[in-house]
């Protein structure tokens, strides 16, 4: 007879176990960065060009330092007296941390001022007199690389036009080959447009040096607090083990909290200057306007076919704007990040994928924003493409994608730009969605609405994506190998730590590491604490994004249970007093094999680990594990809407909306599912209401939250959520990552949906957001809608 523990009700693997970090923050008793106060802080604010690029012909700052109260006006003249007026960027660029030649965006830092409250220095920033001298404004790739255009980066050498990289990867040869060869040939191009993360909560920190010990602690909101820790060290050229980065809780992500910003540089140089801490809270405008943006990249490409719905190639194109510093958060190796993920849930023969980079009098953006380096973008383009092939081909947009897909039998899955996917059932998760959403009735439905005038549309969006960079083979950040660890300490009575160099900004870690050293030891997951985001007692990794946390950080938490678990079989040896190989394991509990009811419990190992250990063994229950993935996960997803379009108009209501997601394991259902609703609206958002865009002289148009909207419970539709499974072969609990799926598949969705129910009018694209107007203007004159900016100033 079996003693173990029911894992369910200890809270272990698949329990949907409530999230135990809501227990403070539906309470509003969450730590947020700007809930800290120190004694003697003061308060920092940035002054900001309103200007998209222009000379600085002089800055004084004599009046702000006339302002009583203020402590310290910095400038990009004292940055550069102290090696600090730049910093490199993650992506081996330089970024101004305050501006001193040229400002090259609207809302570029140009000056900060440390002062008793936030308001006297907002008054000073005011104060401070900046004369420009404005210049050529660039808002997009081909104005950049236009015959004549100004060189945004002439502070570099060796740059001498505005293009950053040319990169390619793929088989050009090979593709040309099978284009020839092809009964069809299937183009589409598009933008998919800038777009912001916009947490709630905006960047900030607090610097806090400390002469006397000479530490320097800094609490601010990041989703990497390690890969800071080794800037500040490298850049501020301060001892690292004299550098404690805190990250506290975060009022979300998304993406927006991977980057390094001037104002932490600034917030950190103002503490070493005064010796007292100094804190800086970026407010919506700023942090719409000078932060993490995502995407911006203009996407063409075509598909090879057969007439019986055979792919037989891909080529594509894309231009990416980066913006004035090429800034992106993304493996070294990679220029347009995992771009060339693309297509990787089909079976597609052959590609070749080409990718340019250029600047812009734009904020620094690139991979922020529920990404997982470009994969967004890749996914967008593969299923927008994936539909206007099929109807190209004249066929069945499901079916065409089901012939395509790869088959189950076929993994691992070698994709023409070289990744190796996992593992899936691709078709299942198909046909679930299908059946859920009622296909066929619906294309019924759909005919006899159009014979009565009304336009109903349905939008499938199918992919994989690669989630948990790396292996330290091919990823690495600035030279760092992405991999990560976990640290595991068992008390004398049973309850345990568990601390990882992950940081969760509301996706449940608390909750769900816990649920992972359950499964492993059968500890109830209410007696283990987890913590993340303190560098001087978390053990180092490189974040979390990319959904790599699951992946990454999670396995190593299990990799650390297996060796307490390995220590405990000793110590539950020594007590039952057999050899070890007489020691059987079930959840929660040793036993001898030949005789199961002679048992001890694993908090019983535990108290013998600090009371009763053999004879020569160390004492204590912990271990510690880096895991160095040997592969990405590669989860699936098929989300399908259905919308009607009104024909006069333009306003599209969604009708339905099914996700069916395959991310392996699940840890929690119910966390997985709240992220996967979260992706949704996100999806939805992005879509249809999310406007952020550049006029021609770079106004920055759409910066708050009047223009640039979030996604309430009243506009936000319904979702039906399944699930399929295919645990990954190569984590440790078969789990994947799923933080970003549905917002990395979901826009395609909503898109194909509106485009399928004006699919009779030829229109091939409109761009996101597709606002009532676009659909308007696309059924009116019956032509392609783009959102490329600059936007007309005529309204
Ligand atoms: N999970 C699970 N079973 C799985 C996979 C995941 O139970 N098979 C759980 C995890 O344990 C974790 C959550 O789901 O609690 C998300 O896990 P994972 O997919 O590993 O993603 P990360 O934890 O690395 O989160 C990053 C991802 C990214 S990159 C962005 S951007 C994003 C997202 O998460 N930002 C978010 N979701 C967010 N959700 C919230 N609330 N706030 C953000 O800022
Ligand atoms: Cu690119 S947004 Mo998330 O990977 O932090």
């Amino acid at each position: 007879m079996t003693k173990a523990l029911d894992e369910i009700k200890i809270g272990g693997l698949g329990s949907s176990r409530k999230r135990v970090e809501d227990n403070r923050f539906i309470r509003g008793k969450g730590n947020y960065t700007d809930d800290i106060v120190l004694p003697g802080m003061l308060h920092m604010e940035i002054l900001r060009s309103p200007l998209a690029h222009a000379r600085i012909k002089s800055i004084d700052t004599s009046r702000a330092w006339d302002i009583p109260g203020v402590h310290l006006v910095l400038t990009g003249e004292m940055m550069a007296t102290r090696n600090l007026a730049w910093m490199p960027t993650l992506s081996y660029d330089t970024q101004a941390v305050l501006a001193t030649d040229k400002v090259r965006f609207q809302g570029q830092e140009v000056a900060c001022v440390v002062a008793d409250d936030p308001y006297i220095a907002k008054d000073a920033c005011e104060a401070i007199q900046v004369e420009y001298e404005p210049l050529p404004v660039i808002v997009n790739p081909q104005q950049a690389t236009a015959d004549g255009a100004p060189v945004i980066r002439d502070d570099k050498e060796n740059q001498p036009d505005n293009v950053i990289y040319n990169w390619e990867v793929g088989d050009k040869d090979g593709t040309e080959r099978a284009f020839a060869q092809a009964d069809k040939i299937s183009t589409l191009s598009l933008h998919y447009p800038r777009s912001h993360p916009s947490p709630i909560e905006c960047c900030g920190s607090i610097a806090d040096f400390n002469r006397a010990t000479s530490k320097l602690t800094v609490y601010m909101t990041t989703q990497a607090p390690h890969i800071i820790r080794a800037a500040v060290a490298l850049v501020a050229e301060l001892p690292e083990h004299m550098i404690r980065i805190i990250s506290p809780d975060i009022g979300g992500g998304f993406g927006n909290k991977v980057p390094v910003y001037p104002g932490y540089v600034c917030s950190i140089l103002a503490s070493i200057l005064l010796e007292r801490p100094v804190k800086w809270i970026e407010d919506k405008t700023g942090n719409l306007i000078s932060t993490g943006f995502a995407r911006d990249v203009y996407l063409e490409g075509e598909l090879a076919l057969r007439n019986d719905g055979k792919i037989l190639a891909m080529r594509m194109h894309t231009d990416a704007d980066h913006g004035a510093f090429f800034s992106d958060a993304q493996p070294s190796k990679f220029k347009i990040g995992l771009m060339h993920s693309t297509f990787a849930c089909y079976d597609v023969p052959v590609a070749h994928l080409t990718a340019r980079g250029t600047y812009s009098n734009k904020a620094p953006g690139g991979v922020a924003y529920r990404c997982s380096f470009r994969v967004t973008e890749a996914m967008f383009f593969q299923e927008r493409m994936m539909q206007q092939a099929a109807y190209d081909l004249g066929l069945d947009q499901a079916e065409f994608r089901r012939v395509n897909l790869v088959r189950d039998d076929d993994f691992p899955h070698r994709t023409p730009f070289g990744f190796l996917t996992d593992s899936g059932q691709y078709a299942k998760c198909l046909d679930v969605g299908l059946e859920a959403i009622g296909y066929q009735d619906f294309l019924r439905q759909k005919e006899e609405a159009r014979a009565r005038g009304r336009r109903l549309g349905i939008g499938i969006s199918t992919m994989t994506e690669p989630l948990g960079a790396g292996n330290s083979r091919e990823y690495d950040i600035l030279g760092i190998k992405m991999f990560d660890s976990a640290e595991l300490r068992v008390h004398l009575t049973g309850k345990a730590i568990v601390r990882t160099g992950a940081r969760g900004q509301g996706q449940g870690h608390e909750t769900t590491w816990a649920q992972i050293v359950s499964h492993e030891l059968g500890l109830p997951a209410d007696d283990i604490v987890v913590e993340e985001g303190d560098t001087d007692t978390a053990p180092f990794g490189m974040g979390t994004y990319a959904s790599r946390s699951t992946p990454v950080a999670g396995a190593a938490v299990a990799m650390a249970a297996r060796k307490v678990r390995a220590k405990a079989r000793r110590l539950a040896a020594h007590l039952l007093e057999v050899s070890e190989e007489d020691v059987e394991w079930e959840l929660g509990r040793f036993y001898v094999r030949s005789a199961p009811d002679h048992g001890v419990t694993i908090q019983e190992c535990a108290m013998a680990a600090y009371s009763n250990m053999p004879d020569g063994m160390e004492p204590g229950l912990e271990a510690s594990a880096y895991y160095d993935p040997p592969n990405l996960t590669w989860p699936f997803a098929c989300y399908i809407v259905t919308v009607e379009v009104d024909p006069d108009t333009g306003v599209w209501d969604v009708l339905n909306v099914v996700a069916v997601d395959d991310c392996g394991v699940r840890i929690n259902p119910m966390i997985v599912e709240g992220q996967i609703m979260g992706g949704l609206t996100e999806a939805y958002a992005m879509s249809n209401m999310q406007f952020i865009t550049f006029d021609a002289e770079g106004n920055c148009v759409g910066s708050n939250y009047m223009d640039y909207l979030l996604p309430t419970a009243w506009e936000t539709p319904g979702f039906e959520l399944h699930e399929v499974v295919t645990p990954c072969p190569h984590h440790p609990i078969g789990a994947k990552g799923v933080g970003e799926c549905a917002a990395v598949g979901g826009p395609a969705a909503y898109v194909n949906a509106v485009m399928d129910a004006i699919q009779d009018t030829g229109v091939r694209n409109i761009d996101m957001p597709v606002l009532p107007d676009r659909v308007w203007e696309a059924l009116t004159f019956r032509r392609d809608v783009s959102g490329a900016p600059p936007v007309r100033s005529d309204g």
